[in-house]
């Protein structure tokens, strides 16, 4: 049976990285069955609605969900998307490629965010002219529930040879309720894990670590706003946001998008790196269960990233399209 994937490219360069993408899959000669559906700030000028019913009615009945990127509306977009679908693990690789220029050639992490809460819960308030707020929520039960994820992946990330390590970032000394509990529930968890190595750093020495010793990490779990500062630095170390892709895991839905935005700078311009995208389908295909295939499309741009075929931002000069044509030769 065909998978049914709702395929939401929304702004700027949303527009030319899935596109590319798609191709890639198709050519690999697995049945696909995409539902296009809208959202950002194009259908927002248009209709009033940034993310209109129809489109969370396709992210619902769909096997996955492929996004592009969000512009100005990402609050309204991509991450009410994620809340609606409680997709509560945002799952962001780090991993250095041949080819590609680096901090350090062996590096291979994955950064955990926690998708729901935090300050990403959108409570902001005007509680008088000139003083705003927002609030911070981190519960017990978000806090474990990917405290748990972050060890699970830590233990098959284990079975692959890595160093079975979970990481914790947070910054209890100054949050001391929100994140003194996400610390508390992070060592409560690891007491299930005991096969686990276990270590925790405020973020923002962790944001130098992961500059200064990033090959020494295996998975790091982090809060909301806090794993969103810290995996656009961490993608800065591995070649930059146009090879950072990202997983939305929850029990019963998954969507799969570049970690970047709609980089109003270059889109239209027919440059944007569909790396991200291309391995964040990558990722999508592995929680489909089509491992062979996406070990097959990564292989073949692991072949493309070594022969310097990218595009400009990575030091080539070829297109986005044209890019992902020399993959699909490789498949
Ligand atoms: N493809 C991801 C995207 O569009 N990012 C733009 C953005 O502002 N995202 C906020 C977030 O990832 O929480």
């Amino acid at each position: 049976m065909a998978h049914k994937i709702c395929v939401i490219e929304g702004d700027g360069i949303g527009k030319e990285v899935v596109p590319a993408t798609i191709k890639v899959l198709e050519a690999t000669g697995l049945d696909f069955e995409f539902i296009y559906a809208e959202a950002g700030d194009e259908v927002y000028k248009r209709t009033g609605k940034a993310l209109p019913e129809e489109t969370i009615e396709k992210a619902l009945e769909s096997e996955a969900v492929l996004f592009g990127a969000a512009g100005e509306t990402a609050a309204d977009v991509i991450v009410k998307l994620r809340h609606i679908l409680d997709t509560y693990a945002n799952v962001r690789p780090v991993k250095s490629y041949k080819g590609v220029k680096c901090l350090r050639d062996d590096i291979d992490y994955v950064i955990v965010r926690e998708n729901t809460e935090g300050l990403y819960k959108g409570i902001e308030a005007e509680i008088d002219e000139g003083i705003t707020t927002a609030t911070r929520v981190i519960t017990e039960k978000a806090s474990e529930r990917i405290f748990k994820f972050a060890f699970e992946l830590a233990r098959e990330r284990k079975k692959e040879g890595k160093e079975g390590k979970v990481t914790c970032a947070h910054k209890a000394n100054v949050l001391k309720v929100t994140d003194g509990l996400f610390k508390r529930v992070f060592y409560k968890v690891a007491q299930e894990y005991k096969d686990i190595k276990v270590e925790d750093y405020y973020i923002d020495a962790m944001n130098m670590y992961i500059i200064t010793k990033p090959h020494v990490f295996d998975v790091v779990v982090t809060s909301n706003l806090f794993g969103d500062i810290l995996s656009d630095g961490a993608a800065g170390t591995v070649g930059g946001l146009g090879l950072a892709p990202s997983a939305n895991i929850g029990d019963e839905h998954g969507l799969f998008e570049p970690v970047h935005g709609s980089a109003p700078d270059i889109a239209g311009k027919g440059i944007a790196n569909p790396t991200a995208t291309i391995l964040s389908a990558v990722l999508m295909l592995k929680y489909l269960g089509e491992h062979e295939t996406a070990n097959r499309i990564e292989k073949a741009l692991e072949e493309v990233l070594a022969l310097g075929l990218t595009t400009p931002d990575l030091g080539g000069n070829l297109k986005t399209f044209e890019m992902a044509e020399e993959i699909i030769k490789r498949l």
